[in-house]
């Protein structure tokens, strides 16, 4: 049966139930945003779709976040705002998804066109008349925008819309002026499902570039497989499953891949960050002749949390549509059927590599009586021990993106977090879009974040979002009183000071009837909590306040801090080299 007939759709419809049909098909079920007037008429149409819901955020910011925590699990998100200042308050978090590549569709309702063909001098302007600025700003990151207007094709470029987000895997802009959400369209045209394919590349190309690849591979006698955050975002999960098996090259990968590959696999020897590596993983990566990266995120090596230096003598980047070797570059190459292609080539019995007894990934482990006060390192190796099958795991930018490495992922675990563009805060509102997802996926995912203190402060009021819809995610709040990683980064100034709240009346206060709250402060309340079977099943949301010393921080950030202090030292040298020079006299 056609689409239409199942949904006993009328020949006619309006183009915001077109819209609404659209991402109903794509099993986008939840939409997240705030409403005003000039969106309202709009979201009234989302409400007669039976199978869709209106999340109703606390504010726009947030309204972003979660739905690009939404996207993370679902492919794709939406958010509707209102013009100007709606929009405005999203565009951190829309810049995010561009940054971190999630697709996320971001809907703006306009004020009616004949307001802006008159100029008018309506409220959410600038006052200037200029109706064009705040989609000027959002196309900066977006991979496509665009205004629906009174054409014929107005359904097209619906369409258009929602398979780029969903394709390219980032944000597209779409307003819709308010007069225009009845304008009516013919509903035939949702019987045509939306083309998501990603296009094949062009043979020749891809041949050539299978062929180096796999005289890397042939040859390699160190190899290693790095898996980056791509790999989910782009769907090349299976694919990389399938070569990481057939190859048996050891397996690692970026802070931003975590969960993006199964961490039970024999070969996976733990997280890659560069120099601040735990030692058993940068002697294995820092000695390879070949590294395969896979669904490559950074552009550079360096960012400001992670310095990566790949000194492997051969090279290969595996971009979403771009291929690197050590001194190659081939564009406008989709990874997956190039993945697959390299697949279907592969001919295990031609690898020089023999599968060596390895070591597989190394949790520190720190012994504490139970009357001890928490340390860091002592709570990322226990969680590690209570995460299960299947859970969500989201960790914020802080120690907690620190931390969350030494841990271990149980098969079919999913991870988020945000380390490319580190919005702190952005968590929570994930946190709200992924257990929202997670709902309407299956009931056998736990959600379960972890967001430092400073960090819950910037969005905390999501919390009621998720209390309305009877969400189950555990908030696992860590309390090491203000800002610890700059405080550990750069001094202990008291602008890294927060006032201290009391987190777990926070449900009460949001309307909460079933939650449960904990103050966890000393190693044996950790592990009776741990220990408790009913904790271990998530139904009702809790909050878990881990009692921390403000300058406890993970081994990995303190690694990051001897290596600043490097850097630095060697910076001021060269300074001081240079000045020397300069005063000498000319020869
Ligand atoms: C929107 C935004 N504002 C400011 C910052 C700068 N910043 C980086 S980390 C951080 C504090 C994190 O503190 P907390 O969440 O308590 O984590 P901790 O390091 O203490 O574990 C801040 C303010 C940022 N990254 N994003
Ligand atoms: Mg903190």
């Amino acid at each position: 049966m056609h689409y239409t007939e199942v949904e006993n759709l009328a020949t006619t419809i309006t183009i915001a139930d077109y819209l609404f049909h659209r991402l109903k098909q794509l099993k986008v079920n939840t939409i997240f945003g705030l409403p005003g007037e000039f969106n309202a008429p709009l979201i009234d149409k989302l409400y007669s779709i039976q199978g869709l819901r209106w999340a109703g955020n606390t504010n726009e910011l947030n309204a972003a976040y979660a739905s690009d925590g939404y996207a993370r699990l679902k492919g794709l998100g939406c958010i509707i705002s209102t013009f100007g200042v709606g929009e405005l308050s999203a565009i951190n978090g829309i810049a995010g998804s561009y940054a971190e590549h999630v697709g996320v569709l971001h809907v703006v309702g306009m004020p009616p066109t004949s307001a802006q063909t008159r100029q008018l001098l309506l409220h959410h302007t600038l006052g200037n008349g200029d109706y064009t600025v705040f989609h000027r700003m959002a196309t900066e990151v977006s991979c496509h925008s665009a205004v629906i207007v009174d054409t014929d094709f107005c359904a097209q470029e619906v369409d258009a819309c929602i398979s780029k987000a969903f394709t390219l895997q980032r944000p597209v802009y779409m307003g819709i002026p308010v007069n225009l959400v009845d304008m009516p369209v013919e509903s035939h045209r949702l019987n045509q499902p939306l083309d998501l394919s990603v296009p094949p590349n062009d043979p020749n190309k891809e041949n050539e570039v299978v062929e180096q690849i796999l005289s890397h591979f042939y040859k390699a006698k160190h190899p290693v497989i790095i898996a980056d955050a791509c790999v989910t975002r782009h769907a090349v999960d299976a694919e990389t499953r399938e070569l990481c098996e057939r190859t048996q090259f050891p397996l690692f990968v970026t802070p931003m891949g975590k969960g993006a590959v199964d961490e039970s696999l024999p070969q996976f020897g733990g997280v890659y960050t560069g120099s601040i590596s735990s030692p058993s993983v940068r002697e294995v990566v820092g000695f390879v002749d070949f590294l395969i990266v896979i669904g490559c995120m950074l552009a550079d090596f360096e960012t400001s949390s992670f310095h990566f230096g790949y000194r492997a003598k051969e090279l290969v980047l595996l971009y979403p549509t771009l291929v690197k070797f050590k001194h190659a570059t081939y564009p406008d190459l989709n990874i997956k059927p190039l993945l697959q292609s390299l697949l279907s080539q592969l001919r295990e019995s031609q690898l020089s590599y023999h599968t060596q007894p390895r070591q597989s990934m190394v949790i520190p482990k720190l012994e504490l009586p139970s009357t001890h006060s928490l340390r860091q390192e002592w709570v990322w190796n226990q969680i590690s021990q209570w995460f299960q099958e299947r859970d969500i795991i989201i960790t914020e930018t802080g120690t907690s993106a620190f931390g969350i490495n030494q841990t271990h992922f149980p098969h079919h675990t999913l991870g988020i977090s945000q380390a490319l563009w580190g919005s702190v805060g952005y968590s929570l509102g994930a946190c709200l879009g992924a257990a929202m997802a997670a709902t309407e996926l299956s009931k056998t995912h736990r959600v379960v974040l972890f967001i430092g203190d400073g960090a819950f402060q910037l969005t905390a009021q999501e919390l009621s979002t998720m209390i309305r819809w009877r969400l189950t995610p555990y908030i696992f709040i860590m309390n090491n009183q203000g800002y610890s990683v700059d405080r550990f980064l750069h001094s202990n100034a008291s602008y890294y000071d927060i006032q201290p709240w009391d987190y777990s009346r926070l449900p009460e206060i949001f309307g909460a009837q079933d939650y449960e709250s904990r103050k966890i402060v000393t190693v044996g309340d950790f592990q009776s909590m741990v220990k408790d079977p009913n904790f271990a099943n998530a139904e009702r949301i809790r909050i878990l306040e881990i009692m921390l010393p403000p300058m406890d921080v993970p081994q990995a950030l303190r690694e990051r801090w001897v290596q600043d202090e490097k850097r630095e030292l060697e910076r001021r040298e060269s300074v001081e080299s240079v000045k020397r020079q300069k005063l000498l006299p000319p020869r």
